[in-house]
């Protein structure tokens, strides 16, 4: 059998023309952001993209098709339904098999892309360890999928809400390279900058480009996850957030709150104790790294041809 799987009109065209294409996920359009702002978000992130010099490829699954690039109206529809899947690499599968409907996070994104020749994804910020995880053991699968595929993601870092040295440790651990884009330090998604130190640092879209096209060549599996701090004028600092991130903790945890429900419940509470400031942040760093994410898909077709 062959896995059903379509491309929306304009990734058709950049396939036939060889030209770059950027992978987006869906599950910040389906649980990360309210409706109609992930709609609004999803489609500003998509022009970014195509302002960038590439085609953007948002990634679902829509009644047990994979589709690689969303039409407007699929794009439209998926924002406003209810209970759409959130997938990932456990769920991807199952979904397709008995025809369903679902949002692929970043780890479901990356196979995909990875199924569909796409070498480079954005995103907000990726999942992680998080707090408690010790007993919890809570720990995101999108960790295990940059270990394993080849895609390179552009995040703003892991969002604050998780544990960020035991996130950042892990991907050591899995051999995945975690670079920061422009600064010495890693940004922490709505703030510029943290007091963890970047392992790797790169200036440029093209080096980004090389090091996974080494990383192909010498074998080496997996991905990069690359860490592009928020525009300066859209940053939320650290302390601001701190109290805030607490108190959704803190309720998350008074209300059971477990697994896959974790995340889009935190997003959420944080969006309402800052009043809406975290999804100005939010989107405004998403649409940053759309950019870098097309930059970089350039220049790795420039490399590969
Ligand atoms: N970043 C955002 N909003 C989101 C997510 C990331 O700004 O909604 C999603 C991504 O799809 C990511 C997922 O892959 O959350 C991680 O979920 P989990 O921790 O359950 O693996
Ligand atoms: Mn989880």
């Amino acid at each position: 059998m062959t896995i059903p799987m379509t491309f929306s009109a304009e990734v058709q065209a950049a396939r036939d023309a060889g030209t770059a294409i950027v992978a987006l996920e869906s599950t910040i359009i389906t649980h990360g952001m309210p409706f109609p702002q992930n709609v609004e978000t999803a489609r500003l992130v998509e022009q970014d993209v195509r302002d960038a010099g590439a085609t953007p490829a948002t990634i679902a699954v829509i009644d047990g098709t994979l589709h690689i690039g969303l039409e407007a109206d699929e794009l439209d529809a998926l924002g406003q339904a209810e209970h759409v899947a959130k997938l990932s690499r456990a769920d991807i599968a199952a979904c397709i098999a008995i025809g369903g409907t679902g949002a692929t996070t970043v780890a479901a994104t990356m196979i995909a892309a990875h199924l569909a020749g796409i070498a480079v994804s954005a995103t907000g910020g990726i999942g992680g360890v998080h707090r408690g995880a010790e007993t919890t053991f809570d720990i995101s699968a999108d960790l295990h999928e940059l270990a394993q595929t080849p895609v390179t993601v552009v995040a703003a870092g892991a969002k604050a809400i998780l544990e960020l040295n035991k996130t950042y440790e892990v991907l050591e651990t899995l051999g995945v390279p975690v670079i920061a884009f422009g600064q010495d330090c890693l940004p922490a998604f709505w703030s510029r900058t943290s007091d963890m130190p970047a392992p790797l640092r790169m200036d440029t879209a093209r080096d980004i480009a090389t090091a996974q096209i080494v990383r192909n060549v010498m074998g080496l599996p997996g991905g990069q996850l690359v860490c592009n701090p928020i525009p300066a004028a859209d940053e939320i600092p650290a302390a601001d957030l701190a109290p805030i991130i607490e108190k959704a903790l803190a309720e998350a945890a008074a209300q059971g709150i477990s697994a896959k429900a974790v995340t889009p419940f935190l997003l959420d509470r944080i969006l309402t104790l800052t009043e809406g400031r975290s999804l100005t942040a939010n989107v405004a760093l998403v649409r940053n790294n759309a950019r870098l994410a097309a930059a970089i898909a350039r220049e790795l077709g420039g490399i590969a041809g």
